[in-house]
């Protein structure tokens, strides 16, 4: 072996070695293996061309070309676009429906309007009740289908209304199913899933597929001040093809909210920090 072969075959087998290292990495951000595959894949034939001091943004921008995201777009004023939160139990489902109200209210100058169909729940009404008491936002409460039609009505001048709905189980289709009636009956603009980023991955990904009954048009993301890992968000937003809409990093109200942006999700996932923009 000549001189300039054994050049080459010591440079590949240093890229070699650098690529097990970012797969490890990846890996241990709980990106899913196969995932973690396509943004070696993306890597791999430019890494040669790369300093390393650019291999990390490369890593980041590529996954953050794999977490789409989007806002809400509010078109047309007075005209009632109603906003339908759904996902399982404890999430933070109406806490999130707090902070976009008060918001959308505030800095937008948004007239809202807030529904709860959370009827199951002991508190689950007050908790909402006193909220929009204190923020001074319109709120009603539906028990029913016939109900809710006729809250809406009562609300079709607002910009916004919020529907804030009872956590459910993803394996508890039967709820999901009569829920999803209830709200088929009006006509729902967007629904959000809203998840925790602290769950598991596997549960994450099962919730995600479950509640594609209700043909989701956005992703929230809560919680992320527990989390240790933000892979999830990458795992759920790649396998759902749902843009994420926000994501929530604390219980206070409306501080702990952040407008999601690709690029912002990746530095977190790829630095494990939550930061605020
Ligand atoms: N640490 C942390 N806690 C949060 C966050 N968002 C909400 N919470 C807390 O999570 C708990 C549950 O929040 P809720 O908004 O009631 O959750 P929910 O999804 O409406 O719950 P159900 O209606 O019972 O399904 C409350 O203690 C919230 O303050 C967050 O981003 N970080
Ligand atoms: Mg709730």
């Amino acid at each position: 072996m000549n001189r300039a072969m054994l050049e080459k075959k010591r440079a590949s087998g240093a890229q070699a070695f650098m690529l097990e290292n970012i797969k490890q990495s990846l890996l241990e951000k709980d990106i899913q293996p196969s995932i973690v595959n396509q943004i070696i894949a993306q890597l791999t034939p430019n890494l040669p061309f790369l300093k390393p001091s650019d291999i990390e943004s490369t890593l980041v921008s590529t996954m953050a070309a794999m977490i789409p995201t989007a806002g809400f777009e509010i078109n047309k004023r007075k005209s009632g676009k109603i906003i339908a939160v759904v996902g399982p139990t404890g999430v933070g489902k109406t806490t999130c429906i707090a902070k976009l109200a008060v918001i959308s209210k505030l800095l937008h100058k948004l007239d809202i309007g807030l529904i709860s169909i959370d009827t199951y729940r002991l508190g689950a009404i007050d908790q909402l009740k006193i909220f929009s008491d204190v923020s001074d936002i319109d709120f009603l409460v539906a028990y029913d289908a016939k109900d809710l039609a006729t809250m809406i009505n009562k609300f079709r001048h607002k910009d916004i209304i919020f529907i804030d709905t009872a956590g459910r189980s993803q394996n508890n289709t039967k709820y999901l199913q009569e829920m999803k009636t209830v709200l088929s009956t009006v006509n729902v603009a967007e629904t959000i899933l809203v998840l925790s980023a602290s769950g598991a991955s596997a549960t994450l990904l099962d919730t995600a597929k479950k509640f594609g009954i209700f043909n989701y048009s956005g992703l929230i993301f809560t919680k992320l001040d527990e989390a240790v890992t933000y892979g999830n968000i990458l795992n759920v937003a790649n396998r759902s093809q749902a843009p994420v809409k926000y994501l929530t990093n604390g219980q206070v109200i409306p501080d702990d909210i952040i407008a999601a942006d690709s690029e912002h999700i990746a530095n977190i996932i790829y630095s494990g920090k939550v930061t605020a923009s």
